[in-house]
């Protein structure tokens, strides 16, 4: 509590003051080890139906465009696509693995034309790509009718394709193979450890094994037939990955993790790595359609949902499906409505709301977040947040920078603290609801830079949202703020309310008294917010402005805020005693005795009451004093050391206030003060731990 701007400004002290006393509890977490897992990519699935099924249903060249620029602007870094045989196998060129019969072969299908647009657009955007190979269906059958599939046959159409593709296309973006999609749902585990052998056979044999990772089990569910995979194909996968439509908003971290923990613990003992091969949300309707697919908090969601696979240990995701399209050729109902954004808008008969074609679901602009900011080669270290609905990731990338993505599910905003190995500067993107960008541009940065300090940054995320805080520079040496000084001639004064300051002067400004004061520096501005932010990577201040002084900071704080900018320094900034600050207010030696600091018109020196407009200003505006030190009298009135009482009257020199006290003096006069509070000799105090939107400082220094 303040003494007398309780007595001065009963009109103006209000509830907001005490509130800015409170702090919200922050959750702090130090990024500790990593658990040696790097990121292989944040995926999409992405199946060439554009040109076979969608182009004749409306989509055009010009809309595939949109495809290209989104891709392209999302960063993604993976495609998993599938292949059908029949694309160019129609029918199988004969019973026997060892004779290929290429007149039954074709490779210029509608299909296969929309798979070549496809991988050239992966080629042109250093997408990574996983062809499954979907079916044992379809034309691998024998002609004879045999129940049985002939799965010699199955894996030289497997060939075929892979060899056209890499050998006559040269497709060079394409690092890997799945051989069907979901397998637990279309054979045995038994026959799929025998077909996976049969395909790593044939692929050596045919020379093209060492260009393709085998990316195997691809189970959906089923846990057990991931587990044998794991036992029986360790020699063979290259990488295990599962599908993921087990959690929804409601699910805890807890559960997703310990999907995944599972899943690795597995993948371990292989020796190789585990990715989410397609997710999404287990509000199914149907197998096409998931019920909170436009919600806000699908991206929430999802990005929770990576987080904690990441923080499981999976090197990656791929989600289903990067838009919505036709998967087939019959009616309406078939179109698949998993994606990141939508079809032409006719296509939704009972949605008559939807005015655009191809418009973005609020999951494609979080999403993209992560492809934009998840890069592969980043090394996982996993946050303990304290919170089942609040994940958090940090990932330092291949150039040892830091980004920390957090997604808070959770109805409770949260203040966090996070310390790590360095110093430096971050932008931050928030996915917030009712603030996505209107069309279909990348959430742009929020306009905020933080700043760690202490190897520490304080950030926030709001209730329900996401936020991205990316490191921006490289760790370096602390920014030294630079604080101007104005030398100030020691010299005797009469300290006090004298016949200048008129019978305003208070009994607490009297008795006036010969006062020796040494040579010191004063600051030439009150501290600025940059200054402040710069020493303590935030900025507490009401009325924000880089060239402002900094406000609402305690006597403590700025205690603090000098013994760090000392530690940056080198120097020996302190807050003036009351004396020096009232010496350099009258201009020190050159003083010509005015009632303000520099003048009798307060107009021309001060920001006060009647001419503020309520807020402070820049440092600097107004006319300076006599020593060419600005804003002494209002805008913010200003910290000292000492301690508030009533003046002795004995003759002083270097004077430092009581020994002890309750209230530090704050001296000037600010912003919306009346006149009179403005002079140079005025004064008051306040408790070391008050904040209000009207106190800053400035500093001082002893003149060697
Ligand atoms: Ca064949
Ligand atoms: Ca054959
Ligand atoms: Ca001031």
């Amino acid at each position: 509590m303040c003494n007398k701007i309780v007595f001065f400004l009963i009109g103006v002290v209000t509830a907001g003051m005490f509130s800015s006393c409170h702090r919200q509890e922050i959750t702090g977490v130090v990024i500790g080890e990593t658990a040696g897992v790097k990121v292989t990519g944040i995926g999409v699935e992405f199946d060439p139906h554009f040109f076979s099924l969608n182009v004749p249903r409306g989509a055009s060249e010009a809309d595939w465009k949109t495809v290209e620029r989104r891709i392209a602007q999302m960063g993604i870094e993976r495609f998993r696509v599938m292949a059908m045989s029949n694309w160019f196998e129609p029918e199988n060129d004969n019973n026997n693995p060892a004779v290929i019969n290429r007149n039954n072969l074709t490779f210029q299908s509608e299909e296969m034309k929309s798979l070549y647009r496809l991988l050239d657009l992966a080629q042109a955007n250093n997408v990574r790509v996983t062809v499954v190979l979907w079916s044992v269906e379809n034309s691998f059958q024998p002609k004879n009718d045999e129940k049985r599939v002939n799965f010699d046959e199955w894996c030289e159409s497997f060939s075929i394709l892979m060899q056209h593709l890499l050998l006559d296309k040269k497709y060079t973006c394409i690092e890997a193979i799945t051989p069907l999609n979901e397998p637990n749902s279309q054979i045995s585990i038994d026959d799929y450890i025998v077909l996976c052998k049969k395909l790593d056979a044939r692929f050596r044999k045919d020379n093209i094994r060492q260009r393709l990772l085998f990316n195997l089990s691809d189970n959906t569910y089923d846990a057990e037939f991931l587990r044998r995979c794991t036992e029986e194909l360790a020699g063979i996968a290259d990488l295990f990955n599962s599908h993921c439509y087990d959690f929804g908003p409601a699910t805890p971290n807890s559960d997703m993790l310990r999907w995944e923990k599972r899943n690795k613990g597995w993948t371990d003992v292989a020796g190789k790595p585990h990715f989410v091969g397609e997710f999404g949300s287990n509000q199914m309707i149907g197998y096409t359609r998931q019920k909170d697919m436009d919600s806000f908090e699908r991206g929430v969601f999802l990005t929770r949902t990576t987080l904690n696979f990441l923080n499981g240990g999976a090197t990656g995701v791929s989600y289903w499906c990067l838009f919505d399209q036709y998967y087939g050729s019959s009616a309406d109902e078939d179109m698949m409505q998993c994606g990141l954004w939508r079809f032409k808008k006719d296509s939704y008969v009972r949605n008559a709301h939807i005015r655009d074609d191809y418009a973005p679901r609020p999951q494609y602009y979080a999403y993209s977040l992560l492809t934009r900011f998840i890069r592969s080669g980043a090394e996982i270290y996993p946050m303990d947040l304290k919170d089942d609905f609040i994940a958090g990731t940090a990932f330092k990338d291949v150039e040892n920078k830091w980004t920390y993505v957090i997604a808070n599910a959770s109805g409770r905003d949260l203040p966090l603290s996070v310390k790590n190995d360095a110093d430096a500067e971050f932008e931050v993107y928030r996915y917030e609801e009712n603030a996505l960008p209107a069309d279909d541009g990348m959430i742009p940065p929020a306009g905020e830079t933080v700043v760690s300090v202490g190897k520490q940054l304080e950030v926030h995320i709001a209730a329900r949202s996401v936020a991205v805080y990316r490191q921006i520079s490289r760790p370096v040496k602390p920014e030294v703020p630079e604080v101007e000084m104005v030398f100030v001639k020691g010299g005797n004064f009469s300290m006090g309310g004298g016949a200048e300051q008129g019978k305003d002067a208070y009994a607490d400004e009297k008795p006036v008294r010969p006062v020796t004061l040494n040579d010191f520096y004063i600051g030439k501005y009150e501290i600025t917010q940059a200054q402040w932010q710069s020493v303590t990577g935030n900025n507490p201040s009401l009325f924000k402005g880089e060239r402002s002084p900094v406000e609402r900071v305690t006597w403590e704080e700025v205690q603090e805020f000098i013994e760090k900018l000392n530690g940056k320094t080198g120097k020996k900034y302190r807050l003036p005693t009351e004396a020096e600050w009232e010496y350099a207010a009258r201009g020190g030696a050159q003083s010509k005795g005015y009632r303000y600091s520099g003048s009798n018109n307060i107009d021309e020196v001060a920001w006060y009451g009647d001419n503020s407009e309520g807020r402070t200003h820049a440092v600097g505006l107004k006319k300076a004093n006599e020593l060419g030190i600005f804003d002494m009298s209002g805008n913010v009135c200003e910290w000292c050391a000492d301690w508030y009482e009533y003046y002795p009257s004995e003759v002083q020199k270097n004077p430092q206030g009581p020994a002890s006290g309750y209230y530090k003096v704050l001296r000037g006069g600010n912003y919306f003060e009346i006149a009179s509070q403005e002079r140079s000799t005025f004064r008051y105090g306040c408790t070391l731990g008050f904040r209000w939107k009207n106190i800053g400082f400035r500093l001082v220094m002893d003149a060697e």
